[in-house]
């Protein structure tokens, strides 16, 4: 089928200026690439070199298709190198975690005073009975409160399933239970806009039926504080303060699990995506390192929640293993006015700022007025993540966030990769539209069903040849589901995206394969279509569906969301076909147009076509746990 694709690829780039590439960690991309490709293992072993262990590995790799283990009897913990190393190195009092709550209220954390916290919760954990290898739920909002949970799982051994505290307690429900979590850990409750939203009731009700529970741990953030009725809740802050203050890190061998982590389901149920200890520390220290480019030095703001995996690896693990300080908020970024991100920006000097296309379409849709308010000179690196930058959302954040200055990452992986595999190193030429190439010590390709490369310019499925440290090792439970992402197409990881390399080898992202239109025999990416749609000055937000069509296959219907100040009317639609003609060819015209005030997104904000297609063709959507309300 992609021998049909066809991608317009105009060959636009930008070129940072060369003091960004003198200064980075990685210096120069190709050298890079070809010294890991000369000894892919010795470029491992280096980068797990700079981390510390307690035991070295024997083997760097061991690969039996599908099964790779990394750092075999290597023994380490994530936290001795996020917390005690840095504390040893005398950064006591280096700044870990600035946190601003909804209502502006701040909290300063030293690495000093995470360690500590981090360490009473861990024996407050093991005083409730948990021991290595126990699950762990933790079910929290954005609070410096939710990272200490984490890390005291990691600190003892424990599995941590982070849910992200915007899930129902169905969703919650089949996660406690697919996990068979022993403790929940949660809080009274979240802000959000001004507004307390119960976190615990919802706990009561995802933990009816679910026996493995053995206790809820709740942090009481309201007054008057919540009481605590039954014997199985108990405090946050009294199991702390009970507890002895030392903590020694468990000693875990580098391939025991660390975390297992529900993948965000734009197409399906979720499934239990199982991280090991040694093989994601190195991949989320490294990238977090040579691609974020990240220094000691910087303030990093990524915009995830840890409930995702872009928070698990960008927001806790890489930074603090690199020793940087991180910004966490419970403020979301229109609340109370879309100016409130860009003056946090500017008052916390935030150097590393990494956020989603969602976020950054729904501010170009506010206006640059907004944004031009403050001073973004503090910002150094700009990035991105969950879907497809368009290029008319990267010139936007290049132009009005970046100042011209800033690279931008727009960095492709998954829940299941742990880490960035497909991005353009920093001081590297830019394409807008573009992911990049491969991260040195990933070999990735674009190929067709039988997984023969396709020449440039012709769109196939985006596979990775080759296993990496931070590669999910199972799907929890399930196994089966884990074989078929290695034995899809040829004996090669599936990503289940679609992709086009043009002749330097960049690879953009068309869309889930899922998601794929097919018209009059031609495949096109929904992520084509769309950008082509958002690049008209009225679009603010666009998705695309295919309709079963006679003749055509599929005909496609554009959902658009405007941007402040258009009105929707029969002339903008022509205006907008007429657009997407000129842009992508007569084969890409939506045969239907409709406006919308919002379309249904993933909570990580991540647009669900195959709501928009059941609807559309009033058929069942399938599981609906991770759509935002
Ligand atoms: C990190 C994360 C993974 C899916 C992935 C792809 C999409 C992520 C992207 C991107 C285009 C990018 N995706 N990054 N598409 N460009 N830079 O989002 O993980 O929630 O598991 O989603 O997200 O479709 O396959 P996850």
């Amino acid at each position: 089928m992609s021998e049909n694709f066809d991608v317009k690829l105009d060959g636009k780039s930008y070129l940072p200026d060369p003091s960004v590439k003198e200064s980075s960690w990685i210096q120069d991309y190709e050298t890079a690439y070809n010294d890991f490709l000369k000894d892919p293992e010795g470029h491992w072993a280096n980068i797990a070199e700079e981390l510390d262990w307690f035991r070295k590995w024997d083997r760097v790799k061991e690969w039996e298709h599908p099964y790779a283990k990394w750092f075999t009897n290597a023994k380490t913990n994530i936290t001795y190198n996020c917390l005690d190393r840095h504390i040893f190195n005398g950064k006591r009092n280096k700044v870990a975690i600035i946190w601003v709550g909804d209502d502006g209220k701040e909290e300063v954390i030293t690495y000093r005073q995470l360690y500590r916290e981090v360490m009473r919760f861990a024996n407050g954990l093991k005083s409730l009975g948990v021991v290595k290898g126990d699950r762990v739920c933790i079910y929290m909002p954005l609070v410096p409160e939710q990272i200490i949970a984490m890390l005291a799982c990691a600190r003892i051994g424990a599995v941590h399933s982070v849910v992200f505290g915007g899930f129902g307690s169905n969703a919650l429900h089949s996660r406690i239970k697919d996990a068979q979590a022993k403790i929940v850990v949660t809080a009274d409750a979240a802000i959000r806009r001004g507004k307390r939203l119960d976190l615990k009731t919802l706990v009561d009700k995802a933990v009816v039926n679910a026996s493995c529970v053995e206790k809820i741990v709740v942090l009481r953030r309201m007054s008057p504080p919540m009481e605590l009725f039954s014997e199985i809740e108990v405090d946050f802050n009294e199991i702390l303060d009970k507890e002895d203050k030392e903590c020694e890190p468990e000693v875990m061998d580098s391939e025991d699990p660390l975390f297992i982590l529900y993948t965000s389901g734009t197409t399906g149920p979720a499934k239990g995506i199982v991280h090991t200890c040694g093989g994601y520390m190195v991949g989320t220290y490294y990238t977090s390192k040579y691609m974020l480019d990240l220094k000691e030095s910087d303030v990093m703001w990524c915009t995830a929640d840890p409930g995702w995996i872009t928070g698990h690896s960008y927001i806790v693990y890489g930074p603090l293993s690199v020793g940087a300080t991180i910004l966490i908020t419970e403020a979301t970024p229109d609340y109370p006015n879309p100016g409130i991100w860009w003056s946090m920006i500017e008052e916390f000097d935030v150097t590393v700022f990494y956020t989603a296309p969602t976020a950054i379409r729904m501010f170009m849709r506010q206006g640059e007025e907004w944004p031009q308010k403050y001073n973004l000179d503090c910002l150094r690196i700009l990035g991105s993540v969950g879907e497809p930058l368009n290029p008319e959302a990267f010139e936007w954040y290049y132009r009005v966030i970046g100042k011209g200055k800033c690279p931008i990452l727009d960095t492709w992986w998954q829940t299941e990769t742990g880490m960035h595999m497909i991005t353009t190193a920093v001081g590297e030429p830019m394409k807008p539209g573009f992911a990049g190439r491969p991260v040195p010590g990933i070999i990735a390709d674009v190929v067709d069903e039988n997984g023969q490369p396709v020449p440039p310019g012709t769109g196939g499925l985006l596979v990775i040849k080759e296993p990496w440290p931070s590669m999910m090792r199972t799907v929890y439970g399930n196994d089966e589901r884990y074989r078929q992402y290695w034995s899809t197409i040829g004996n090669y990881y599936t990503a289940g995206d679609l992709a086009v390399k043009d002749e330097d080898g960049y690879i953009m992202i068309l869309g889930r394969s899922d998601d794929v239109l097919i018209v009059a025999g031609h495949n096109i990416g929904s992520a084509e279509v769309e950008s082509a749609l958002v690049s008209h000055e009225a679009v603010a937000e666009a998705a695309v569906i295919g309709k079963p069509d006679p003749l055509k296959g599929d005909s496609i219907k554009a959902f658009i969301i405007l941007r402040v100040g258009y009105k929707a009317s029969d002339k903008l639609k022509l205006d907008l076909v007429y657009h997407v003609r000129m842009n992508l060819g007569p084969i890409a015209i939506p045969s239907e147009i409709e406006f919308v005030e919002s379309l249904p997104k993933t909570r990580s904000g991540k647009i669900m076509r195959r709501v928009l297609k059941a609807r559309e063709l009033g058929k069942d959507p399938g599981d609906l746990s991770t759509l935002e309300e």
